[in-house]
């Protein structure tokens, strides 16, 4: 029998109160009659931060030991959220932490949602990368997330102006970050500009700036404790900090300005997710957090070993997106400047290291640098760029792509050309990958191109989030699914029992009555909590079609006012998301939706049937009150436009159904829980494409659904903005023409769709059956075996554990 260490044994909450004390007095300076929330909520982070040391050291000790390859997650986003209840929850002491910190005379839970929401990210990706990062510690896979220290976070968001949306600084790190350990011994130099002196074979290059990178740990605690990674995160500072000669002359501005510019590298994270602005701050960024993580993974590697060629079996480097893409010319200059590795040799080195993740097809959010802009950033990046390219060509005599094109720099091109493995974060994206962006690198090496198909953590999306359906889970097929996800189908043959599904029943009923009582005291809407929850959050994009969803709003409540006896299943609408500040279609539909809401929620005849609600400043905390509470999860983007989802697979997982296009990983939902348990409308991926070969398709649409017609007309009629009819021609005379998103052609499908939703909300006990199946047949999700598809086909890692 494995003899368990006093660490691993749970800590009983007299303990935890113990060191909670210890904390209070000895880290914030306060006794417990001065405690603030703040000092509580503190003191209780340092606790279990104290506890999570011992795994990690253990983690970061076998890993050396074993000299076991390390995975490196380059990302320049990760959208975190809270910590502090999921690492309670990952070292077992939910219940011990209850009773200290209520014995101490706190409400827990204040005490949780006294901690920031940490946004160091937009959406999709970034939350893929935090996933990834609890997942990777849950299967002792040895791993460094490596990013960015970005002081501000991701905006927030109010619709103070009339329901638009107005962007302010978030602040996350104005309170000390209770996680996190300050490395300054682990800092790095990291040049700008400057020139290159060609020397033989190597090449030294002189900045003309630098800036420090300095790095910041905060340990990853996995599930149960049995391993812990590294995040990393660099902050820039300047590397003399101050201008004392400027401040003795009284120009203080001055002698702060080289901390200033320094610090602007790290200072806020770009917050748009589609438009490639082509910012040389953000290139600056991109190389700041690579070129740091490239250095710190060598220095790490050469600390343990002397062979420079053994690199790829110590090293597997995974570029999160193109964000990281100059990782490669990077780990190339390193090599051949400053270890004299051969061109060739340190392409090849580089290469059986580096791994690519594409995460989307949309061309304006792949990223392109004027080649102008980086030959004048990293002049010695941009030649190692350029012989990229050539040896590629004349590897490939026969090539139609290159690197660099038109004075630009491709980064997905390059990306690939450099990556020992390509992947796409869906079955039918990475088919599409294959197909279109691709195609001819896919043609030149075949088999590089690989499916992950994404996944999300279980611990956060369901035991966290949904506390009461993990009870009934546990109760059902016993503990322990939560790092087994795929043990969820033992739940299936339990749906046949009448008492299963009431209680399954009672515990959305109980999610959905907690969502209204949040929404009356934080919106002072009062919503019935026995209609459905019908929900759609995530950024706003066209693509993604929240107008489509607002459209059919507005033609179902004037169906409803048109026959109000009907019998209508009631509705709650609900919407979440921001757009970036820059997408001024996006705004327009934000706008839209709030004006909406408020004629909607105004008009008395059809308040018992339908409601519309969008609170502000949607974030990770608050997916995870909404999800468990949902009962349809809109997912309708244009088929071929969203690469996966990961929003899709928590509604899922917590018994919402689905009404959603054939589009990223719904494909997958949809033939894990069966057709019939989702509510399929739309066109296919290549219907779509078809159909845009007709120029006046959204006319042909809007002629041929009077439904559609008149929700529109209504709109321009001025009824959603007091009779003004000019505030949403952009949006309407976009649908009327161009429609590149094919919202109109879609419109009736999804209709008929959400009629078919309103007839399986009628039998609220299939409706539960339908749900329960759901959440039975969709373990597969689980980020844990996202990881095991990356460590099996990408990494070439065993876990330890
Ligand atoms: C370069 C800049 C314009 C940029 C910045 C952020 C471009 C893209 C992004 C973020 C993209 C993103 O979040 N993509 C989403 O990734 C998820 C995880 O794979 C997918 O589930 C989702 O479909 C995809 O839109």
């Amino acid at each position: 029998p494995t003899k368990i260490s006093k660490e691993t044994l749970p800590m009983d909450s007299t303990e935890l109160r113990q060191s909670i004390l210890k904390h209070l007095e000895f880290s914030m300076g306060k006794d417990l009659v001065h405690a603030s929330l703040y000092d509580m909520r503190m003191a209780l982070t340092l606790a279990v931060r104290d506890r999570v040391i011992e795994p990690w050291f253990r983690a970061t000790r076998a890993t050396y030991a074993a000299q076991s390859k390390r995975v490196y997650y380059l990302s320049m986003e990760f959208l975190i959220g809270r910590l502090l209840e999921d690492a309670i929850m990952n070292v077992g002491l939910t219940e011990a932490a209850h009773e200290a910190v209520a014995g101490l005379g706190f409400d827990f839970e204040t005490v949780l949602a006294d901690e920031p929401d940490a946004a160091l990210g937009n959406g999709g990706l970034g939350r893929l990368a935090a996933c990834f990062l609890d997942s990777m510690s849950t299967l002792g896979c040895p791993a460094y997330g490596y990013g960015i220290r970005y002081e501000h976070g991701l905006f927030r968001q109010s619709f103070a102006q009339d329901g638009r949306q107005v962007e302010t600084a978030e602040d996350w790190l104005r309170q000390a970050h209770g996680w996190e350990f300050e490395r300054p011994e682990a800092s790095f130099r990291i040049g700008f500009g400057g020139s290159v002196a060609e020397n033989g074979r190597t090449a030294i290059w002189t900045p003309e700036d630098a800036v420090l990178a300095k790095a910041y740990d905060t340990p990853i605690v996995g599930w149960q404790g049995k391993w812990a990674n590294t995040l990393r995160l660099w902050g820039a500072e300047a590397l003399t900090a101050f201008d004392l000669a400027a401040f003795n002359k009284g120009d203080f501005t001055a002698a702060a300005a080289p901390e200033a510019l320094a610090r602007t590298i790290s200072r806020v994270l770009y917050p748009d997710d589609t438009t490639e602005q082509g910012k040389e701050l953000r290139l600056k960024q991109e190389f700041f957090f690579t070129a740091a993580s490239i250095r710190d993974i060598l220095r790490r590697f050469n600390a343990e070993h002397s062979d420079l060629s053994g690199l790829p079996s110590r090293v597997a480097i995974q570029m999160n997106d193109t964000h990281p893409a100059i990782a490669g010319p990077e780990l190339v200059r390193a090599l051949v400047d400053e270890s004299g590795m051969e061109f060739d040799t340190a392409v090849e080195t580089a290469r059986a290291c580096l791994g690519y993740t594409n995460h989307t097809l949309m061309p304006e959010a792949l990223e392109r640098w004027p080649e102008e802009l980086m030959s004048r950033v990293l002049p010695r990046h941009m030649q190692i760029i350029e012989r990229i390219d050539e040896s590629h060509a004349k590897a490939h005599p026969k090539r139609n792509v290159s690197i660099v094109e038109n004075g630009e720099v491709k980064m997905g091109e390059l990306s690939f050309i450099m990556a020992n493995k390509v992947n796409g974060v869906s079955a039918l994206h990475t088919e599409l990958v294959k197909d279109t962006v691709f195609a001819e690198l896919n043609a030149l090496h075949p088999g590089r191109i690989v499916n992950e198909t994404n996944g999300v953590t279980p611990r956060r999306w369901i035991k966290g989030a949904n506390p009461r359906l993990s009870s009934l889970i546990t109760d059902t097929i016993g503990a322990g699914w939560e790092d087994r996800l795929e043990r969820l189908v033992e739940l299936e043959p339990a749906i046949a029992d009448k008492g299963f599904r009431n209680q399954f029943a009672e515990i959305k009923a109980r999610n959905k009555r907690d969502l209204a009582d949040w929404i009356e005291r934080d919106m002072g809407i009062a919503v019935n909590p026995a209609a459905m929850f019908d929900v759609q959050i995530k950024r706003f994009h066209e693509y993604k079609r929240q107008h489509l969803n607002i459209l059919e709003t507005i033609a179902l409540w004037q169906e409803i006012r048109a026959n109000p006896g009907a019998g209508w299943a009631p509705r709650v609408k609900i919407f979440g998301g921001k757009a970036a500040p820059g997408y001024v279609m996006a705004k327009e539909i934000i706008h839209l939706i709030n004006n909406v809401a408020r004629v909607i929620n105004a008009d008395t005849t059809t308040r018992d049937v339908l409601t519309v609600v969008y609170p502000p400043n949607y974030n990770v905390t608050m997916a995870e009150r909404l999800i468990p509470a949902s009962d349809l999860s809109e997912q309708i983007s244009t088929a071929g436009k969203e690469a996966s989802g990961t929003g899709n697979m928590k509604f899922s997982l917590n018994g919402a159904l689905t009404i959603g296009t054939l589009d990223g990983a719904n494909v997958e939902i949809r033939d894990l829980v069966g057709p019939e348990n989702f509510f399929l409308f739309g066109m296919t991926a290549s219907e779509v494409v078809e159909c845009r070969k007709t120029p006046d398709h959204a006319a042909r649409a809007i002629k041929a659904s009077n439904r559609l017609g008149a929700a529109i007309e209504m709109i321009e009629a001025g009824a959603f903005s007091n009779g003004d009819t000019e505030m949403y021609h952009g949006l309407t005379q976009n649908l009327r023409g161009h429609d590149y998103f094919t919202v109109c052609a879609d419109f009736d499908s999804y209709w008929d769709a959400q009629r078919r939703v309103d007839a399986a909300w009628g039998d609220q006990d299939n409706w539960t059956r339908m749900a329960a199946i759901n959440t039975a047949r969709t373990g597969w999700f689980s980020s844990d075996r996202t990881i095991q598809g990356y460590m099996a086909d990408v990494w070439k890692i065993t876990p330890m554990i």
